[in-house]
């Protein structure tokens, strides 16, 4: 069941693909998903190719599956980093905070699929145009770097406007949003917040604390002035970047104050100074489980989910 065209696509078992969170999504926690039947991703961050290269041996030490690799394409290492998953010849390759446009043609002609996450249906098309092999459509509710537009209102409109199979992403979680998601024409799910909360993810224990702790308002989007907005856990960093976009304090101050506060967050669990960045979906999220776990659960609440739907 719940077998989409993206399953055959990636050559795996269940349409559910993992966000590639910078810091967050090392080789431990993409091998933990790609073992549960889902596709676990490298999250390349701003890191340089040296520590992703490490990482890609570890993962291919941890599974035989598919896996991939999340491209931050505001990283100062894009280039180095697309040069090396070419050359690795990673399987997948997902690309955010930007336009992958001008890499996309060499992966092609290696066999690697390259999916961009895109906040806009313009974005998508454009990316389908250029040969992007399926495409994470990511709403506003997400962690992270996000776009303006909801999940629920941006997905269908993708998927109206483009041929290529669409992954919803932004404020999923469980079964709901699954069979949600397959409901608005999407063929799969990136899920991250609730990945970070599973015993394999080797972010800090505050981190993942502090999202278990999250009520459904603390999810609040920072850098909506920069031009850069990130939505993370509201803490006393959060308060205090706020503060400074609301003084009118110039962009270059305002982004210098938050370099380095994910490394915080996540390696240091210092999550009051630190940039905890999570979903708005945090508030749903109450435990800690096995990434194995996460996907039996989702699988078989979707079952039941699609089961009450067929009875009404
Ligand atoms: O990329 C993400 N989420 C991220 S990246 C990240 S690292 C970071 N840290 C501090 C500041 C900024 C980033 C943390 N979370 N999600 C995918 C995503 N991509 N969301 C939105 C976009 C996006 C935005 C603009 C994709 C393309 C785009 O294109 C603009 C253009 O070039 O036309």
């Amino acid at each position: 069941m719940f077998k989409t065209e993206l399953c055959s696509l990636l050559d795996i078992e269940y349409p559910i693909i993992q966000g590639g969170m910078a810091w967050v999504a090392t080789a431990e926690l993409a091998a933990a998903v790609s073992n549960a039947g889902g596709l676990g991703l490298i999250g390349c961050g701003n890191a340089p190719a040296d520590v992703i290269k490490e990482e890609i041996k570890k993962i291919k030490s941890l599974t035989d599956k598919p896996f991939g690799a999340n491209v931050m394409l505001l990283s100062p290492h894009v280039n180095e980093i697309m040069d090396l998953l070419y050359e690795e010849k990673v399987p997948v390759i997902t690309t955010g905070a930007g336009n992958p446009g001008k890499h996309i043609k060499r992966f092609k002609e290696i066999g690697t699929k390259v999916i961009p996450v895109v906040p806009s249906v313009a974005l998508a098309q454009r990316m389908e145009k250029l040969g992007a092999d399926a495409i994470v459509v990511e709403g506003t509710e997400a962690g992270g770097h996000i776009g303006e537009l909801t999940t629920m209102a941006l997905v269908p409109q993708v998927v109206d406007a483009v041929n290529i199979p669409v992954i919803a992403a932004g404020g999923i979680a469980d079964g709901r949003g699954l069979v949600a998601s397959l409901a608005l024409g999407a063929k799969g799910v990136q899920i991250g917040t609730r990945f970070v909360c599973t015993v394999e993810c080797t972010a800090h224990e505050s981190y993942k604390e502090t999202i278990i702790k999250a009520k459904d308002r603390d999810a609040i989007a920072t850098g909506r002035s920069t031009g850069h907005p990130v939505r993370l856990i509201k803490n006393k960093f959060a308060k205090e970047f706020l503060k400074l976009e609301k003084e009118g304090a110039d962009v270059e101050e305002i982004e210098k104050f938050g370099v380095g506060s994910l490394r915080k967050a996540v390696v240091e669990g210092d999550n009051k100074s630190g940039s905890v960045m999570a979903g708005q979906i945090s508030g749903l999220i109450n435990e800690i489980k096995t990434c194995e776990e996460v996907i039996i659960d989702i699988i078989n609440e979707a079952k039941n989910v699609k089961k009450s739907l067929t009875e009404l």
